[in-house]
């Protein structure tokens, strides 16, 4: 019976556990550049399994938060050079998570001043997180703009180029953010997606676009340094579905066609309960129409696991139920060693919420390591 301790190939990857610290924005990188804390940061935690970057901005346009890095540019990826180097030093492996924002974003942050891109003109009731001198400050989404058909070319092209400058960075991979009501997912999701082209309507159409940026970024570095993020039923930035279950079971069946390194699934409302009442869906037949069309990927789980959930879940990764990994998010905020906590069954540290976004050192760096 494997346990979350036990290593594991995961593509071309092979890890040395199966926990996986969760991608967190932390608004530390002015510039779109991660400072040299961050390399501090990632190597501290490198004894997860895999570690998952923080959102990543494939371009400009796909930046919708203050301080968060990019892919686009070559001073992001020199700075992304000193991370991968640092948590390779610790021997840990670290995949980026490529990161477009779509309508989750404010006009100060975009090209020009313009309004957000999104598949439609409908705005996100949301807030996006500014800063003033490092402090946060929550702001509305602007009004976007929907994408024409002539500018989603160009879309797929920013991810396959953010693909190949994450490797010239030094990452092992990627992760595509095709959740929490980012682009892809908007694209996805009948509450923001009311387009009467080939990107809008039928589930194929919806899923167009997220599976030509799969197969863009496959083509440009390998399945099997690529991974995917879903999240089916998050309420997460405003975003619906009227009929989930069959969507995602597509989206599932179509990404079996590539042999991806992972699929990670966040279950329920992200960073909240793992069951949504008024948005009922069934994971462990999501995951059964993935292996039924062939898809060999590692099946990584997250939201809320605690050490009993997560046992439960590796010891039979065959099952529909179970899984090949889990990821830990706001966990491995306040505690860099989470995984030697989980293996002693803790103490674990509680983190301090005012210094999840922005700021210097103070709750990134600071948190203690168990004696060992
Ligand atoms: C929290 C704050 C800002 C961004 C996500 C990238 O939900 C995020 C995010 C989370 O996927």
């Amino acid at each position: 019976m494997p346990s979350l301790f036990d290593p594991i190939q995961v593509g071309a990857l092979a890890l040395s556990n199966r926990v996986v610290m969760a991608p967190l924005t932390r608004n530390r990188s002015p510039g779109a550049v991660p400072p040299a804390a961050t390399a501090t940061y990632y190597a501290q935690r490198a004894t997860a399994g895999l570690l998952v970057s923080e959102g990543t901005a494939i371009s400009h346009q796909a930046q919708g938060y203050a301080d968060v890095p990019g892919l686009y540019a070559p001073e992001q990826v020199k700075g992304w050079q000193a991370v991968t180097a640092a948590v390779h030093a610790a021997g840990g492996k670290i995949v980026t998570q490529l990161w477009h924002v779509g309508r989750v974003s404010h006009t100060s942050l975009q090209p020009g001043g313009g309004a957000p891109v999104a598949p439609s003109a409908i705005a996100a009731q949301t807030k996006t997180v500014l800063l003033d001198n490092g402090t946060p400050r929550f702001e509305p989404t602007s009004v976007p703009r929907a994408l024409a058909l002539e500018e989603l070319p160009g879309i797929v092209a920013d991810y396959r180029r953010a693909a190949r400058a994450a490797l010239e960075a030094g990452f092992d991979g990627v992760e595509i953010h095709a959740a929490n009501g980012y682009l892809l997912d908007q694209f996805l999701k009948t509450g923001a997606n009311q387009r009467t082209d080939a990107y809008g309507g039928s589930i194929e159409n919806r899923a167009r676009l997220l599976l030509e940026v799969v197969a863009a970024v496959c083509d440009e570095i390998g399945a099997d340094r690529t991974g995917i993020r879903l999240s089916p039923v998050t309420p997460a930035n405003d975003i619906v579905d009227a009929d989930p279950q069959p969507l995602f079971e597509h989206v599932l069946r179509r990404l079996a066609a590539h042999p991806l390194a992972f699929v990670h699934v966040i279950e329920g409302s992200t960073g909240g309960p793992r069951e949504l009442p008024d948005r009922p869906f069934d994971y462990a037949a999501a995951k059964s129409a993935y292996r039924a069309a062939g898809g060999t990927a590692a099946w990584m789980v997250n939201n809320g696991y605690t050490r009993d959930l997560a046992d439960a879940a590796v010891a039979d990764p065959t099952l529909p139920t179970g899984a090949d990994l889990v990821s830990f998010g706001r966990p491995f905020i306040a505690n860099p060693d989470l995984v030697e906590r989980l293996r002693r069954n803790g103490p674990f540290n509680d983190g301090n919420r005012a210094t999840w976004y922005g700021g210097g050192e103070a709750g990134y760096t600071d948190y203690p390591s168990l004696p060992a």
